[in-house]
């Protein structure tokens, strides 16, 4: 909650600085994007690589390296998709790390943050983003309708964060191309892979099956594909070794 209040600030902040026709005009830069749903349907293990420097769960988890080796390090290794966090209080994250990532790798980008506002949807076409995250549980069924419409209006494609069934049911629309399913209560941390798998039978087989957070082991991702998964989010245990890149190629 307090997450959300602060990002409403920042929005509101960020509309007076630079304001919405601006970015508007931006939008066409890095006009090319990349399907993340199309790699995760055709890739044998579709991996979602995370750059994240920190959390609220975690404090710091590395602050070594570049945002190019990182996501480099990623795109060799053969993933489908890299994750990019952008929220600065809380993760460490930024804008730029998702430029950067742009100008560095040819691979689908997600722009990982807390969208309340259509701004932001901008602000993730014109830094290079292929694909927003959208999470139910800050959200209601019109936000996430008329959000993910104004996504794919810019060739975006959209996420859907869910964490339970009744946040599951109140979202489902045909405007969305992915359903993740985050492990991690947000409201707790409490982390378990059994939230995927209880909730992959609910998930209607159109959209792509992504299962999110606390993924440890090639050995999940075997478990977690016979429950229908078809995409695995992996940040911190691959940011947390010493080299992400060689760390994730042991899982593709
Ligand atoms: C990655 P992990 O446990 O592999 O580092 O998790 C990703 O799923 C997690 O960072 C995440 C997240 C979010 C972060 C999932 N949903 C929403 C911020 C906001």
């Amino acid at each position: 909650d307090k997450i959300i209040a602060d990002k409403r600030r920042e929005v509101e902040l960020k509309k007076q600085l630079i304001p919405v026709t601006q970015l508007e005009n931006s939008v066409l830069f890095g006009n090319r994007t990349y399907s993340l749903s199309k790699n995760l349907r055709n890739n044998l293990v579709g991996i979602i690589a995370e750059h994240k420097r920190r959390s609220p769960s975690k404090s710091v988890i590395s602050n070594d390296f570049s945002v190019e080796e990182v996501v480099i390090g990623y795109q060799n290794a053969g993933v489908s998709g890299i994750s990019v966090l952008t929220d600065g209080e809380y993760f460490g994250g930024s804008l730029d790390d998702l430029l950067l990532a742009k100008a560095s790798v040819k691979v689908p980008l997600l722009r990982k943050e807390f969208i309340i506002d259509e701004y932001q949807i901008l602000e993730a076409k014109s830094n290079g983003a292929d694909v927003i995250l959208l999470i139910a549980s800050v959200l209601t069924y019109p936000e996430i309708k008329s959000l993910s419409e104004f996504a794919h209006s810019l060739g975006l494609e959209v996420l859907l964060e869910v964490h339970n069934k009744e946040e599951l049911d109140k979202s489902i629309m045909p405007s969305l191309d992915m359903i993740g399913v985050n492990n991690r209560n947000l409201k707790t941390f409490e982390v378990s892979l059994d939230y995927s798998k209880e909730l992959a039978q609910h998930i209607p087989d159109e959209f792509v099956k992504v299962s999110e957070s606390g993924i440890t082991s090639p050995q999940d991702i075997i478990e977690l594909q016979s429950f229908g998964y078809q995409g695995f989010l992996i940040g911190e245990n691959f940011m947390k070794t010493e080299n992400p890149g060689k760390a994730a190629t042991t899982f593709i």
